[in-house]
């Protein structure tokens, strides 16, 4: 019978087993989490979202399925930083995604794209659906103040959204349209939806 790190040897290859309770399975599964996860808010990175929307793309278009992409960004997050300090700035990007965290299904995916960017995916869900997703990702932002330190202040986002009904996009194609719509957000005076 295998026992936690007993080595196997198959042809040339040399396995490590690793039972699931064993301390060195656990540094390993953090090891991997920290790959795919961003370490401020806990939202997945940039990496696993790009990974995570190929897959999706390829999938929703083989069962002709919709797939939604929405991207957001918070409105003047410069001047938050300035006016309340980085360390603010910080707890705003982690209470940001606490808030979505609580809100995104399990088969769903919230992802720090950059910096005060974030990526919603939405399998299954079509151009309504996503809508109505993105305004309730607007009023959990801006509806209840943040609260740091004796600070409390505003904080909104605008969102850029789009949808495929079964095409094969471009990873970049798809991500560019859900981005021009959230530029277009930001023109047309922020804390909105667009797409
Ligand atoms: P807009 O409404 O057009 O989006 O304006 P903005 O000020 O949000 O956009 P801008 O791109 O000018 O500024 C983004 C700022 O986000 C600048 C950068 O210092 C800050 N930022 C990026 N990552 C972090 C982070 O991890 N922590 C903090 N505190 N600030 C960050
Ligand atoms: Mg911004
Ligand atoms: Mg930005």
């Amino acid at each position: 019978m295998l026992r936690d790190a007993d080595f196997v040897k198959i042809g040339a290859a040399i396995f490590k087993f690793l039972s699931g309770s064993g301390i060195e399975a656990s540094y390993h599964e953090e090891i991997y989490r920290m790959t795919i996860v961003d370490a401020l808010t806990g939202a997945h990175n940039k990496r696993y979202f790009l990974e995570f929307l190929e897959r999706e793309i390829a999938r929703c278009a083989r069962y002709r399925r919709p797939l939604s992409l929405l991207m957001f960004d918070i409105d003047h997050f410069k001047q938050i930083n300035d006016k309340h300090g980085h360390l603010t700035g910080d707890y705003v990007l982690r209470e940001m995604s606490r808030r979505l965290l609580g809100r995104v299904r399990r088969e769903e995916l919230l992802a720090r794209y950059g910096g005060e960017e974030f990526a919603a995916v939405l399998p299954e869900t079509d151009l309504s659906g996503a809508r109505t997703f993105a305004e309730q990702v607007r009023r959990l932002i801006c509806d209840q103040p943040f609260e740091y330190e004796g600070d409390t202040f505003a904080v909104t986002v605008s969102v850029g959204v789009t949808c495929v009904e079964g095409q094969d996009i471009d990873v970049s194609a798809f991500i560019k349209t859900a981005d021009d719509n959230l530029y277009r957000a930001k023109r047309e005076g922020r804390n909105r939806v667009i797409g």
